[in-house]
């Protein structure tokens, strides 16, 4: 006990935001303390946001405020649902791997982290009475087993509609799993949709010359509910999800900017161990495309691509 109480000691006197967990990460937090493998670092998720991701200022910031509040809360009173939305590439899926990492001791490995495409999952259509029995089963079945599990439901627009209501009881607060309070859960669920309404309206606040960090989640939150309802395809499609608000914050993802990409190819260049040289940055994240075609403002394929674009420049 001393010696991790020196260790905190040692640890408050290194300067800088985000100092633990670069020396080594902790296995223990003020909260649930070893609930299944969840060991929770938040420091470490915000500084690794702050970091790492770039160009999402919304997304993070509401993503890191609604998982602080939902873990540092003992007895929420229902899971915590996500909604994630944005054009490809833009990060939807590289920030859930960091919210898994830093929520969970063995990261996307662990066995209380489950992820779900419908390509892979559910793919065939005349399966759907089937998969839905499947599905409620695994989560049941998962959420007996460990009350802090996280769900992550990728492609949600290419899931047959009706399915994922299968799951609905567990996302409300009035459902009750034997021997476990599945109010602790995370679900993260995964989308294009509204990608295109949330390019528009970034691009609209780009030509107005206003500054992109000025927009908030109200310039978005209807359009992109609209692009969600308004969709016969997405497996939100006149879902009990949406009708019972169930979902506790929506995500947007924006467009990436030129100069978004170009941090994109220094981190990956880095990470690889070359030499993110001043001109060659430049002259891979000048070979991406942008769009409009005349303006080119944003990324078509957010940073998708940077590792294509890297391995045929070096
Ligand atoms: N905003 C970002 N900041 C830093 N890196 C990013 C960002 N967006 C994307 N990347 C990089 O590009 C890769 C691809 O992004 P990611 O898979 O998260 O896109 P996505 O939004 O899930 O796209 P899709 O809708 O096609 O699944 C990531 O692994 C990451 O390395
Ligand atoms: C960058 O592009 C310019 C123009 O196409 C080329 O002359 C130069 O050699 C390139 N530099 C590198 C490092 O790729
Ligand atoms: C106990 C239980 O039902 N576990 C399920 C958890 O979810 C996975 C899918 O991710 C199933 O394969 C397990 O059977
Ligand atoms: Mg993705």
């Amino acid at each position: 006990m001393a010696g991790s109480w020196w260790l905190g000691f040692m640890l408050l006197l290194v300067p800088g935001p985000c100092r633990a967990w670069e020396l080594f990460s902790l296995p223990f937090t003020l909260y649930n303390l070893y609930e299944c493998g969840f060991t929770v670092d938040l420091d470490a998720l915000d500084c690794d946001l702050a970091r790492n991701v770039f160009g999402q200022h919304l997304a993070r910031e509401l993503l890191f405020k609604s998982v602080k509040e939902f873990i540092e809360n003992d007895n929420p009173s229902k899971p915590l649902v996500l909604s994630l939305h944005g054009w490809s590439g833009t990060g939807k899926t590289f920030v859930s791997s960091l919210l898994v990492k830093h929520l969970f001791k063995e990261g996307s490995q662990s066995r209380f982290v489950h992820f779900f495409s419908p390509v892979l999952h559910f793919p065939r259509v005349q399966n759907l009475e089937q998969y839905k029995v499947d599905l409620k089963g695994w989560i049941q079945g998962n959420l007996t087993t460990c009350s802090r599990s996280l769900f992550v439901f990728e492609e949600m627009d290419k899931m047959h509609p009706g399915l994922i209501d299968a799951i609905v009881p567990f996302l409300g607060s009035s459902w009750v799993v034997y021997g476990s309070n599945y109010r602790k859960a995370i679900f993260l669920f995964i989308s294009n949709a509204g990608g295109d309404d949330i390019n528009e309206v970034a691009l609209d606040f780009w030509k107005q010359r206003k500054d992109r960090e000025d927009i908030r989640l109200h310039h978005l939150e209807s359009t992109i509910s609209k692009a969600v309802f308004s969709n016969p395809k997405h497996g939100f499609w006149q879902s009990q999800i949406i009708n019972q608000h169930l979902i506790d914050v929506i995500l947007p993802f924006l467009p990436l900017r030129p100069s978004h990409v170009r941090q994109c190819v220094q981190a990956e260049m880095v990470q690889q161990g070359l030499e993110p040289e001043e001109e060659l940055l430049n002259n891979i994240t000048d070979s991406i495309v942008y769009f409009p075609e005349d303006e080119k403002v944003f990324s078509s394929t957010g940073c998708k691509t940077v590792v294509s674009r890297i391995n045929y420049f070096v």
